[in-house]
């Protein structure tokens, strides 16, 4: 048996807009997430997340299988357009009333909750005006921080700002994969900046309204980079990779800096002038700790790529190799490695912020049997090695604290819509059916024993 320290937090993650469907009820208006998939070309099969998994009228029956599966902490988030649908002034009473029925159900199933504030899904609103690119976006974004806070702050034991401000900016600005679909280098340079400003804003809204023993965090998808051969133009290549996937974010968070080699590879796009004096001391507001959502690693080599790309500058210098192995669903591989490397990385560099997993786990092509049992035989095996690499680093002293995993249900998965399945619980989308898939009763089992059997 290969336990896990006592106290060591087994969660299991979600986000508003890929469960709760419900998207005009209550006073919400739309986010750009509802705009984007309405938009044809944009989301698999046309898909939306206007009914997705009815996670609104369902939020009860959710918590009763978490309860089941024994999870000592749910990460939630909660949709800005439901809170305040115009991104500016007062909040809207019901929609702040099902995050707080949401935490008090949580809180009797004895589960920690664990709120993220932006998941993707910005009020369409503030788009208009500009959207991320745009620095009146972070006052925005720190004025519903507080009054999130203030509703909730009482039953929320962990904040998080940002979910993976690298996808808002880089895939909703850079490449358009993501909403709001915009394809400019720039913008998504500047919505870098404005979202380490949103989260820097939003510590400060946070500090000033919370108790004291409130955990305030961000959460990052860092690129576990790799060079493809040990040459210096691969090694450059990987450089670069590392301060646009990387350091973009981790240098203004926790070093109060820009990367200068990040400046000087883009001189020729920006002079980063959107950076003002004392936005740097804002965005290193000092956090309790660090997420990491980690999937796969990035390999690459000198090259170029082709296209409207999330690498603003450096299409002309870099190409992305796929790393080899074993693949899941979304054509992913399979390589805890680069989980280790990134946890041992951050243990070096960052000695003294606790890390968490804030998100893990694989997509399938997972379908119920005759019997009505789902069988996942490889999501058990990825979630056995990416574990098994979370003990790894944990006996090479990283201060990890908890491990959540994605996702609890099947969802909206953003471009793909909902023809990939990540959930260790099966959704029914025309009946609402879950079932808990093999991977579900496995995850139950590591919880009740505090770690990895064998
Ligand atoms: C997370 O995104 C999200 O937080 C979650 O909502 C989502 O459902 C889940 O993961 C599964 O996708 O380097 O350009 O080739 C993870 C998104 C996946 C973004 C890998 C970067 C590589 C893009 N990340 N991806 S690129």
């Amino acid at each position: 048996m290969r336990s896990f320290p006592s106290g060591f937090r087994w969660g299991t993650a979600t986000a508003a807009y890929q469960i709760e469907g419900a998207a005009a009820e209550d006073g919400r208006t739309p986010s750009i997430w509802d705009t984007f998939s309405r938009t044809p070309g944009k989301v698999r099969n046309g898909d939306t997340g206007d009914i997705a998994a009815d996670h609104y009228h369902r939020m009860s029956e959710d918590i009763g299988l978490m309860k089941d599966l024994g999870v000592t902490d749910y990460r939630f988030s909660v949709a800005w357009p439901r809170v305040q649908p115009t991104g500016r002034g007062p909040a809207v009473r019901k929609g702040l009333d099902f995050y707080r029925r949401m935490v008090d159900e949580l809180r009797a199933a004895g589960i920690r909750p664990v709120a993220t504030l932006y998941h993707w899904d910005l009020p369409q609103e503030l788009e208009d005006a500009g959207g991320w690119p745009q620095r009146e976006t972070a006052e925005r974004f720190a004025e519903y921080a507080g009054i999130v806070a203030g509703a909730l702050g009482d039953g929320v034991a962990t904040w998080t700002t940002l979910n993976e401000p690298w996808c808002a900016a880089f895939l909703g600005y850079g490449s358009g994969v993501h909403a709001p679909g915009r394809t400019d280098p720039v913008a998504a340079l500047r919505a870098a900046h404005h979202l380490n400003l949103a989260h820097g804003r939003a510590v400060q809204a946070l500090r000033a309204v919370l108790p004291a023993e409130s955990e305030v965090s961000l959460t990052l998808n860092l690129h576990a980079v790799r060079a493809l051969t040990d040459t210096e133009a691969d090694r450059d290549a990987a450089r670069r990779i590392d301060a646009l996937g990387n350091r973009v974010f981790l240098d203004p968070v926790f070093h109060g800096r820009l990367p200068g080699d990040l400046v000087a590879d883009t001189a020729d796009l920006t002079d980063w002038s959107f950076v003002r004096d004392g936005d740097l001391e804002v965005t290193s507001a000092p956090v309790d700790s660090l997420g990491i959502n980690y999937y796969s690693p990035t390999v690459v080599a000198a090259g170029t790529h082709e296209g409207p790309s999330p690498w603003p500058g450096a299409e002309s210098r870099v190409r992305f190799e796929p790393a080899p192995g074993p693949r899941t669903a979304m054509d992913w591989p399979v390589d805890e490695e680069g989980l280790y490397e990134l946890l041992t990385r951050l243990r070096d560099e960052l000695p003294d912020v606790p890390l968490v997993i804030t998100e893990n786990g694989a997509a399938y092509e997972d379908y119920a049997d005759p019997e009505g049992e789902v069988h996942d035989p490889e999501r058990v095996a990825y979630l056995d090695r990416h574990l098994t690499a979370v003990h790894r680093a944990l006996g090479d002293g990283v201060d990890v604290r908890g491990y959540f995993l994605w996702s609890l249900l099947d969802n909206f998965e953003w471009a793909y819509g909902y023809s990939k399945r990540f959930g260790i619980v099966h959704v029914d989308f025309a009946s609402q059916r879950r079932t808990p898939k093999d991977s579900a009763r496995w995850y139950a089992e590591v919880i009740a024993r505090g770690g990895l059997a064998g």
